[in-house]
């Protein structure tokens, strides 16, 4: 069919009657936004020639996958191309240096202990794994150290799963997630039990979702960090292990150069140096 027939006068005016652009009231912005969205999804059914039964499955699968919405976002590209504006954004404003952002994912959770001191253990629950042992120190964009800064933290155990979504019911609230409160000198230093790399749960929309697309959705093993402290921005970040299989092949885009340390392997054990540096708020 006619490959322009999104802009016939036909299409552009319901466009702008069900994004309700030709009526007073509510939110322009978002009228704007919803508009958009539409004729975006109207322009994917003419170019694809898009069947109305192809339309009702996609809006089932929509519909089933509504909890996996979180896992499909960072698998989809779209957390990681928030990174890549918000990068992008920096730069035009001058704003740049520190170490890389990459996203946060659907898995932090909000209160976890705050602890204090050298070699804090973030682990709650026995698990079989070796032990990660992290140390290093948040700095400033003069190699300051960053004073009174909180290090949030939280992975998966040795069954990729994280405590508060972990489907097998094993793991206390808050295992593997604490918030540390640095020292003047920014030094950190914990240990935690070894993470495994994390796969989407099998059979759920997300994993649907991958293997038509002939991918997976897994990813390397990797720690997640939220580094706040007063008179800085804060950083949302993550290191993913350089020595794993999938560093360079992660479901949700968020492995990034200057965030890939390869650990330290001693046995069952492994050691990882990492330091932070923060931008000035
Ligand atoms: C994770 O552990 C994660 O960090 C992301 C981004 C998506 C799914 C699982
Ligand atoms: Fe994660």
């Amino acid at each position: 069919m006619n490959k322009n027939f999104v802009q016939t006068d036909a299409v552009q005016q319901l466009l702008d009657r069900a994004a309700g652009i030709d009526r007073e009231g509510g939110d322009k912005r978002l009228k704007g936004v919803a508009r958009d969205l539409v004729e975006a999804v109207m322009q994917v059914i003419v170019k694809y020639d898009v069947t109305e039964g192809e339309l009702w499955q996609a809006i089932k699968f929509l519909q089933e996958g509504g909890e996996e919405f979180g896992l499909i976002v960072p698998g989809i590209g779209l957390e990681h191309f928030m990174d890549l504006v918000t990068d992008e954004r920096d730069r035009e404003a001058g704003r740049t240096g520190g170490t890389p952002r990459t996203i946060e994912g659907p898995l932090y959770v909000e209160g976890a202990p705050l602890v204090e001191g050298d070699d804090v253990n973030l682990t709650s629950d026995p698990d079989d794994t070796g032990t990660l042992y992290m140390t290093g120190q948040v700095k400033g964009p003069d190699g300051e150290p960053v004073q009174g800064a909180i290090l949030h933290v939280w992975h998966a155990n040795s069954k990729g799963f994280y405590s508060h979504f972990d489907p097998t019911g094993e793991q206390t609230p808050f295992n593997n997630r604490r918030r540390i409160k640095l020292r003047e000198d920014g030094r950190y230093s914990f240990r935690s039990k070894l993470p495994s790399g994390y796969s989407v749960p099998p059979g759920g929309a997300a994993d649907r979702l991958m293997k038509v697309l002939g991918r997976h959705g897994n990813r390397p093993a990797h720690v997640h960090f939220f580094v706040e402290a007063p008179g800085y921005r804060t950083l949302t970040t993550q290191i993913n292990f350089g020595d794993d299989p999938l560093a360079q092949d992660d479901f949700a885009f968020a492995t990034r150069e200057g965030l890939l340390p390869t650990p330290n392997r001693q046995g069952e054990n492994a050691f990882v140096a990492f330091d932070f540096e923060l931008q000035r708020a």
